[in-house]
């Protein structure tokens, strides 16, 4: 009876880790880290804002899940990047769908995000060093 109620407990334990494990919960650093050698392509530790905008690029065609050139909010929900970081794509997607029609056209991210880079661009030279690269803490992010 004891024994048996010790391996059911190991069970739900496993049961558990293995759900944590499916679904990562990054602290804001290990995000941070992650998202910034996302960016950085060549691994130089700087990210140029065409090393960024491919990356854009790139995001654009995973978050647009059926491929008809917009995302949607069906598209969002469906993407990878819906089900790691679901706060921070909701705030991409909220930030980016400038007109507020429930879709981002290509265009419309494009411009979104080259604000955003210029925002993170301190100093203006057009390459972001880890300390200027800021994933969650920007004003409009914030809502
Ligand atoms: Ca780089
Ligand atoms: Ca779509
Ligand atoms: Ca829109």
């Amino acid at each position: 009876m004891y024994l048996k109620s010790v391996i059911t407990a190991s069970i739900v334990g496993v049961i558990l880790t293995g759900c944590s494990l499916l679904k990562p919960h990054y602290s804001d650093e290990q995000m941070h880290s992650y998202l910034f050698n996302k960016f950085d392509s060549d691994k130089d530790s700087q990210i140029t804002e065409a090393e960024y905008m491919e990356f854009i690029d790139e995001r654009f065609v995973k978050m647009d899940t059926d491929k008809n050139g917009t995302i949607s909010k069906d598209d969002l929900y469906n993407s990878r990047f819906y089900t790691f970081l679901p706060e921070l794509a909701e705030a991409v997607f909220r930030d980016s769908d400038t007109d507020m029609d429930g879709l981002i056209t290509k265009e419309e991210m494009i411009k979104a995000e080259e604000i955003r880079f210029k925002q993170m661009d301190v100093n203006g030279d057009g390459i972001l060093t880890k300390e200027e690269f800021i994933v969650n803490d920007m004003s409009e992010f914030k809502k």
